[in-house]
């Protein structure tokens, strides 16, 4: 769970964690405090987070979703799944949305807003969304309905070979790399309710400026699978 400033939000994110979905899975929650001012680590303590990482300073959302995969290979994870904690998505939902991990049908998935259901997206916003996820469309040749969501699983093949090469964002320039290495998407539908409290970290010009730039570095790099889990 990347976490900055979301005092407001984070403590009822982390209590909706469904942690005893499934008699032979651990659930735990790892929070990445991106250099936050507010309560964000009192609140998810409070809530009931197993794990905390903090940043002394403010990295980005590329940098901290970086550091949480890490996180799960460290501490040996089967499947991860990152949740935005602006209370935005649904964690009741984290077992659909890993499911066709579970199942090995899929080694990354989206908790999809557009094949599911959105409640109070802005026009603009909603906009940007189309644009960015069909210029990952265009770029892989392959249709995706929601490539900014901020709901996602991973195989623990996907998350050891998961590259984000820019600290600000992580949205297509994740999908971009796992793709393009071949692991297999699925997209799951979901519920979907724009924050009611705390800020988004969105500007639509530094948004631009970062984004563009990087996915475009990142077609341009080779990219390799790990041989880490190959016999
Ligand atoms: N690591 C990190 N996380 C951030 C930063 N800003 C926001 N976040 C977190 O990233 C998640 C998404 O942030 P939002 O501001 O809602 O951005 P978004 O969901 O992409 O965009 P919206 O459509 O506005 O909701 C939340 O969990 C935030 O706490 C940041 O500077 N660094
Ligand atoms: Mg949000």
């Amino acid at each position: 769970m990347p976490a900055h400033n979301e005092e407001s939000n984070i403590g009822a994110v982390i209590s909706r964690v469904p942690r005893l979905f499934h008699p032979e899975y651990t659930v735990e929650v790892i929070v990445i405090d991106d250099g936050s001012k507010d309560n964000t680590v009192v609140v998810a303590k409070q809530a009931g987070a197993d794990y905390i990482v903090s940043f002394e300073k403010n990295r980005g959302l590329g940098a901290a979703v970086r550091e949480g995969l890490a996180q799960c290979c460290r501490l040996n994870a089967d499947i991860g799944l990152m949740i935005d904690a602006d209370n935005e998505y649904p964690p009741e939902l984290i077992p659909e949305v890993i499911s066709p991990i579970m199942a090995n049908q899929a080694d990354y998935t989206f908790g999809s807003r557009f094949k599911g259901q959105i409640r109070g997206m802005k026009l603009h916003r909603r906009l940007g969304n189309y644009v960015f996820t069909f210029l990952q469309s265009l770029l892989l040749r392959k249709w995706i309905c929601d490539g900014q969501s901020g709901m996602r699983g991973f195989s623990r093949e996907a998350m050891e070979n998961a590259e984000i090469i820019h600290d600000y964002n992580y949205a297509q320039v994740l999908t971009l790399n796992l793709i393009r290495k071949g692991f297999r998407l699925e997209e799951v539908p979901i519920t979907y309710q724009v924050r009611t409290k705390g800020q988004s970290f969105i500007k639509f010009k530094e948004y631009v400026n970062s984004v563009i730039p990087a996915i475009y570095k990142e077609m341009r790099r080779p990219v390799t699978k790990s041989d880490r889990n190959d016999p």
